[in-house]
């Protein structure tokens, strides 16, 4: 206070903020002490390494204030949607998809998750890997972990997760960037999901998710696998009123609560009629739209998406994104099957 007081008076140079914490304050806490105490005595780090470690490591004031403003806590469907489907988005998930149409294929084949699905992952996430996030993963992680109440245990596990994976996939702790939640590479995977679920799909003996494209593809689809992804089956469909009790049955839970035949009992039923079993499992999601409420029916792979990002909005992005996805390329590979003669011009007419 007094501090603050002197500067005011005497100096311009007082008034840059001063950092609560200074670069390696994190090796004093105590919990840092413990992580520290638990890896040596697993043997994972040497003694004193990660000491040394925590003496660059810094508190992030951009991770604290970027974690309390997540868009999907705060956004309607409406305001949300135009965010991630987008014409850009669409294109340069085509593009990917040519350019990596084999890797996708194959990852279909080994995991039963089709290409649209893996694409419109990595375009939400990172705009297929052209936005791999800028903030320092162990700083963010060590932030949030160790000075955010809320979510500290969590980041916690998620920090000593990743001084593990960095041991044991040769990254540099000190020289890894992500996402402000310390989510990295194409795929933005958390430290603890990649140990678990990423896979080496190149075969090349390494798990790079940050800069190796076809490591990411494998990776998603067998995220999506092992959170039960059903080959082949719906994820949401439109549904319509039939009567008025439907406030009863919608469900902001991030899996399926209820059937069809339930849901139809409280007045909401698919647009399309198709043949659904009564027996479905799923869950009546209530959107705001454009136009106010706007009703879907969620399936067990909708949920599957939610496990990726716990969010409805963030998983209804990732189905649209997909379905644009699928639509565009099929109507890329219409159009290079037309034969060539079939677009010549006729005979005497001038060229377009
Ligand atoms: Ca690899």
């Amino acid at each position: 206070m007094l501090k603050t007081f002197f500067c005011a008076l005497i100096s311009s140079a007082c008034l840059k903020p001063v950092p609560v914490h200074a670069v390696g304050e994190f090796r004093q806490y105590e919990e840092v002490q413990a992580i520290i105490a638990s890896l040596e005595q697993e043997k994972i780090y040497a003694p004193g390494e990660l000491t040394t470690l925590f003496e660059q490591v810094a508190r992030d004031e951009g991770v604290l204030k970027a974690i309390a403003r997540p868009a999907e806590g705060t956004k309607e469907w409406k305001e949300y949607r135009p965010i991630f489907l987008t014409s850009e988005r669409v294109e340069k998930g085509l593009a990917f998809w040519r350019e990596h149409e084999e890797t996708l294929n194959r990852a279909e084949a080994t995991y039963g998750v089709p290409p649209e699905m893996i694409l419109a992952i990595l375009g939400v996430e990172t705009k297929y890997g052209g936005n791999k996030g800028r903030n320092r993963v162990i700083d963010a992680l060590a932030t949030l972990g160790l000075d955010y109440p809320p979510r500290a245990p969590f980041f916690r596990k998620e920090l000593r997760e990743f001084l593990i994976l960095s041991k044991e996939n040769g990254l540099d702790p000190l020289n890894t960037w992500g996402s402000y939640a310390g989510a990295m590479g194409y795929p933005q995977f958390m430290p603890s999901s990649w140990r678990r679920l990423a896979v080496d799909f190149d075969g090349d003996k390494k798990i790079d998710l940050i800069n190796n494209p076809v490591d990411a593809i494998g990776s998603i689809a067998n995220y999506f696998k092992a959170n039960g992804w059903k080959t082949g089956e719906p994820l949401a469909v439109r549904a319509r009123i039939i009567n008025q009790e439907y406030d009863s049955v919608t469900s902001k839970e991030l899996k399926t609560v209820s059937t069809l035949g339930e849901i139809a009992k409280k007045g909401l039923v698919p647009r399309e009629t198709a043949s659904f079993m009564a027996t479905t499992p799923a869950s009546a999601i209530r959107l705001q739209g454009d136009n106010g409420g706007e009703f879907w029916l969620g399936f067990t792979n909708f949920y599957v998406i939610t496990t990726y990002n716990r969010s409805i909005l963030y998983a209804m992005a990732a189905m649209q994104l997909s379905q644009e996805l699928r639509a565009a390329r099929e109507a890329e590979l219409a159009a290079a099957a037309i034969p060539a003669e079939s677009v010549t011009v006729p005979e005497g007419q001038p060229a377009p």
